[in-house]
């Protein structure tokens, strides 16, 4: 394994820097345009292009087809060298070379909803036109984002035949962004929403919005989960009606996260029982207060009796009343609530990772029908690995979300490169194994919502790669099924540039980086080892909160003789939520996927793997692959010096140089606490750890973005802020 010090690895970044600052060719580019730079098409395909796109002939009348026509124009003029008009004209009358966009037809194009749109080449009446038609303006909205892809991406636009509709109708973003600016769990600075600033919109919202529309994305929940009932009081809620018009031609519609007690903080009533008729009104009439202001308003989004919120529980009633009183209150209005599974409670005596399906799937068919559950991917909490959750599939009489994570709270911050794209999709393709409604697990959703990473930073999402999380995540809730290395490639093309000397090794880092994360953090089905509270770092070790399943310790189950979370009958039997093939398998050592065995079995460190290697030889192993998986991505990264501008070069260079080193402390740590259990020795060719299990238990952090209670401590010799690599030596 690679061995660095801080300080050689400070120099080698300072040569970095400077070798790339003096030598990069190519032209200085921000991080603020996204995936949605639009640099001007090299010589050789210039002709094609312009050929293809010499007008735009559309009716650009309508607030979103005005936005259509401005960002066609906008992005074909800035990549074709020219300004590309617009001319407003009968179909008839285009000509050869127009791209004529449409987003109103009086016979509806069928089989593409009223999202969706086609991209054709026409050749009808002797002309050779493309259309973008849609059966409104913010299909055609989309079709032209695509258009500019395909554009972006070099790919051929002279034969098109595409058609194309959103898997899911709801595409959600969940901000956890608070009042006072901050974000939990954000590591991209402070919230985009200045609620001092508003009404007033800072273009920089627009972009926002711009960029949400380009990948589909036409939901967002402006606030935290864990909600401050203020932004239901009227000064607020003007100006999220300020948002909600300013987003509208970009066919967003606004949602909240309503806090459960909100009718006793703001309507001074005693208590928020869902039954209670005081209470019922109260939110009716909140519910209409709203709709009067905001006509197209999403709906509410609930964390209800979860990690100290209030909810109907504490009521003594259930979610189900909690969920559809609620839902009641804006029903009229055609509004959604999506109500949150993400409940567990120390009290119980039960595994964490059983309890919401243990929770929710008796309540099956008893929502009402605008109501969505919304449950994270796995059953625990946006682990770098997690079987899928077994309420997938499991509540066919329910409408379903899937939540995931943008933010990488658990995964290293915004720290090098952990690309998404693969572990969603994975999630979405699971086998259910039941029979209704569908195999996948994507065969039961009806949305997907994922909690952003996007703030004030000018790149936005903290790290020029983490764009790459937004991104796919606006492509795969759009179209599940499309493969994650076309995500990656497109993005990589339209952040990158399109030399495939840069395009096939950044391709090839964006698909292995969450395996190799993985590997490095929490390998073959371990979870939950990150340290307390900021889940900044490793700390298998900890196991004295006093929350039970807070604890690494509690998920990891090591001791003398094995390690692992035996979650077959003989321990939790949580296996048992899921369909009985999936359960059959998952109990079966010899049938469990390697990558989810320790989250399944507890076994002893001397158990023969399928490899023949023992447990303990293969762990080790694996934290050694994920060091050099990222190790390699460090070094494709520095070969592309030349191809990539100077100033993002160096920032992702030092990013990844951090991942290394988080990925080197997370491997000896993890190493140091098991090796203090098992008392195996490494095997050949695994190096030691270069420090004593003490040191590594008592790195400590100040600050660390992103979490609400900042911690006091030291690491032993000096102070470590965020922001320094783990304690200097
Ligand atoms: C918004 C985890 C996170 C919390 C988050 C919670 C949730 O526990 O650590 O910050 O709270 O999930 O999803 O509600």
């Amino acid at each position: 394994m690679l061995s660095t010090t801080p300080l050689r690895i400070a120099l080698r970044a300072l040569l970095a820097i400077a070798a790339a600052l003096a030598s990069s060719a190519v032209a200085a580019d921000n991080s603020y345009d996204l995936w949605l730079r639009y640099p001007r098409v090299e010589a050789t395909h210039l002709n094609y292009y312009r050929a293809r796109a010499t007008a735009i002939v559309a009716d650009c009348s309508t607030p979103t087809m005005r936005v259509a026509c401005t960002e066609l124009q906008r992005g074909l003029s800035q990549m074709l060298g020219r300004t590309v008009p617009i001319r407003h004209v009968p179909l008839d009358q285009s000509r050869d070379g127009d791209i004529v966009l449409v987003g109103q037809r009086s016979i509806p194009l069928a089989g593409i909803g009223d999202q969706g749109y086609v991209i054709a080449t026409d050749r009808t009446s002797g002309h050779r036109r493309t259309v973008i038609a849609a059966n409104n303006g913010i299909g055609a909205l989309y079709g032209a984002f695509e258009y500019l892809r395909l554009v972006q991406t070099r790919r051929e636009v002279a034969d098109l035949k595409i058609a194309s509709a959103p898997a899911l109708p709801l595409r959600m973003l969940d901000h956890w962004d608070n009042l006072d600016g901050t974000v939990e769990r954000g590591y991209a600075g402070r919230s985009l929403w200045n609620w001092s600033k508003l009404p007033r919109i800072d273009p920089r919202m627009i972009d926002y919005a711009r960029a949400d529309a380009s990948i589909g994305i036409n939901a967002v929940v402006l606030n935290n989960v864990n909600a401050d009932a203020r932004l239901l009081t009227p000064e607020y809620l003007r100006n999220v009606a300020a948002i909600a018009d300013a987003w509208r031609p970009y066919g967003i519609r606004v949602f909240l996260s309503a806090r459960f007690s909100a009718p006793i903080e703001l309507g001074g009533l005693k208590i928020a029982d869902p039954l209670e008729p005081a209470v019922r009104g109260w939110w009716k009439a909140k519910a209409d207060e709203i709709y009067r202001l905001i006509p197209d308003f999403g709906g509410f989004l609930v964390k209800a009796n979860s990690e100290g919120q209030p909810g109907p529980q504490t009521y003594g009633r259930t979610h189900v009343d909690g969920a559809n009183m609620l839902a009641a209150a804006i029903a009229p209005h055609g509004g959604t609530l999506l109500w949150r599974a993400f409940v567990y409670s120390g009290e119980k005596a039960t595994d964490r990772a059983r309890q919401a399906f243990d929770e929710f799937a008796p309540l099956d068919g008893k929502f009402a029908s605008n109501v969505i559950l919304q449950v994270k991917n796995g059953p625990i909490d946006f682990q770098p690995r997690e079987p899928f959750h077994p309420l997938f599939g499991a509540m066919p009489h329910t409408r379903v979300a899937m939540e995931v994570q943008l933010t990488r709270e658990y995964l290293g911050e915004n720290a090098g490169i952990v690309w998404l794209g693969t572990m969603w999709s994975e999630a979405l393709r699971s086998s259910t194994a039941r029979p209704r409604p569908a195999f996948q697990v994507l065969g039961s959703l009806s949305t997907i919502a994922g909690v952003a990473n996007i703030g004030s930073n000018p790149d936005w999402t903290g790290s020029d790669f983490d764009q790459a999380n937004w991104y796919a995540f606006g492509r795969l809730a759009w179209d599940p099924a499309v493969e994650p290395a076309q995500i990656a490639e497109e993005w990589t093309r339209m952040t990158w540039g399109n030399d495939p000397r840069a395009v096939k090794p950044i391709v090839k880092m964006l698909m292995t980086s969450r395996e190799a994360t993985v590997d490095a953090m929490t390998p073959l089905g371990l979870a939950h080892q990150m340290a307390t509270g900021h889940h900044y770092g490793p700390g298998p070790w900890i196991s004295d909160l006093a929350e039970p399943s807070w604890n690494p310790a509690y998920y990891n189950r090591a001791d003398r003789a094995g390690i692992g979370f035996d979650r077959t009958a003989n321990g939790s039997n949580a296996v048992a939520q899921y369909s009985p093939p999936i359960a059959r398998c998952l109990t079966d050592t010899a049938c469990v996927p390697e990558t989810e065995l320790l989250w399944f079995h507890h076994l002893p460190w001397t158990y023969r793997m399928r490899s023949g290697a023992t447990l303990w030889d293969t762990l080790v192993e694996r934290y050694d692959r994920g060091v050099s998986a990222i190790a390699m991505m460090n070094r494709s990264w520095s070969q592309l010096g030349p191809l990539i501008d100077a100033r993002r070069h160096a920032a992702v260079a030092s990013s990844l140089r951090r991942q290394l080193l988080e990925s080197e402390w997370w491997r000896n740590s993890s190493i140091a606490y098991f090796q203090s259990l098992s008392r195996l020795p490494l095997p050949a060719g695994h190096a030691a750890p270069p420090r004593p299990l003490s040191w590594y238990e008592g790195v400590r952090f100040d600050t660390v973005p992103g979490f609400l209670t900042p911690r006091i401590g030291s690491c032993r010799s000096s102070v470590v802020v965020r922001g320094d690599p783990p304690c200097a030596p």
